[in-house]
């Protein structure tokens, strides 16, 4: 029994000190001391024993077992360690390295520009008020003195929901909603996103931005109108613009005209930004018409007002000297890069 015993310490031996895994080293436990190991073997044939041998052998293999289970215990400690050894050298960080930049996000030429006509604004006392994108016909077209038979309503033109849902053309029906609300005096600009139904080319993108702008108050003029667009006009393209106003039509004002400044590339010498004309067209505008302050709950004997109204996208055009607005719209960071 005794060198079956010493048989058994001295393989187990042999295989701990060849071993480098815990799997192994479980798989030698099973093997040596678990239920059907070979000491289990050992303890089964002690039957045949006499009963003066069968507690000394017992003891002999308890101690047996005692001595190797410290040794798995000790072996084991031995190869976790190891383990987190490896781990953290194979993890190790060099914190000296230069670190990875991300990229610097930028502002859209389109944003910028509504930014600088924002504060613009702002600056002379406007507010800015916003306004459903899908609006109700009511206030896109009816409202605004659009008749019915308008060319503006034809389905070449607008995206219809349904009979009375559109996605709104102009930015107007933001206004419309500001008189039903508020009570004049009324000093606002509306900016946003408007929908047409225009095929794409290198001036029409079925989505665009458009400013309008709106007073109402009592004793509004037309003079108010013009030094108020001069003075915009000036602080966005440079003291030295000169305005001019052209007679014009709009459902929704009367009189209505439409606002050119002198070329800021050439200051009215002709050249390629304005085609030669010395002239850049920049806006329409005019005297809002009564029937459209009547609609809105606001005396037109008492009160008066002014409105205007461009595309963010060809004022965004005309200052950086952008050719196609198509270029606006598709995320090239090539084109985009540019604007800073
Ligand atoms: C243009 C011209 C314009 C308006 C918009 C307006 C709004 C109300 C009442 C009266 Cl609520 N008018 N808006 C007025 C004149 C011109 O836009 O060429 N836009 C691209």
């Amino acid at each position: 029994m005794r060198e079956q015993i010493d048989a058994i310490k001295l393989k187990f031996n042999e295989r701990l000190t060849a071993l480098s895994t815990s799997e192994e080293l479980e798989k030698l436990r099973v093997e040596v001391l678990g239920k059907k190991g070979e000491f289990t073997q050992i303890l089964r044939s002690m039957g045949s024993l006499s009963a003066e041998e069968r507690p000394l052998v017992g003891k002999l293999v308890n101690e047996a077992k005692e001595e190797l289970e410290e040794k798995i215990r000790s072996v084991k400690e031995s190869l976790k360690e190891r383990a987190t050894d490896t781990k953290l050298k194979n993890e190790v960080i060099d914190i000296t390295l230069p670190g990875v930049k991300s990229p610097m996000g930028g502002k859209h030429p389109l944003m910028m520009t509504m930014e600088k006509i924002e504060n613009i604004f702002l600056e002379m006392g406007f507010t800015i008020e916003e306004g459903p994108e899908v609006e109700l016909d009511y206030y896109n077209f009816e409202a605004l003195n659009i008749p019915k038979d308008h060319p503006a309503r034809g389905e070449q033109d607008t995206f219809y929901i349904d009979d009375q849902v559109v996605l709104r053309t102009q930015t107007s029906p933001v206004q419309i909603r500001t008189i039903e609300n508020q009570k004049p005096p009324i000093k606002m600009i509306s900016p946003g996103k408007v929908y047409r139904s225009d095929d794409v080319d290198a001036t029409h993108s079925p989505i665009f931005y458009q400013i309008e702008g709106l007073v109402i108050d009592k004793g509004i003029t037309f003079a108010d109108l013009k030094g108020t667009l001069d003075l915009f006009v000036k602080k966005m393209f440079g003291d030295d613009i000169i305005t001019k106003f052209r007679p014009h039509h709009f459902p929704f004002t009367e009189p209505s005209a439409e606002m050119d400044g002198t070329c800021f590339v050439c200051h009215g010498e002709g050249c390629k930004v304005c085609k030669g004309e010395g002239f850049m067209e920049l806006l329409g505008c005019g005297m809002v018409h009564p029937e459209v302050l009547k609609k809105g709950g606001i005396d037109p004997e008492v009160y008066s007002g002014f409105a205007f109204g461009f595309g963010l996208d060809r004022m965004t055009m005309q200052k950086f000297g952008i050719d196609d607005i198509r270029l606006l719209y598709e995320s090239d960071m090539r084109f985009l890069k540019q604007f800073k």
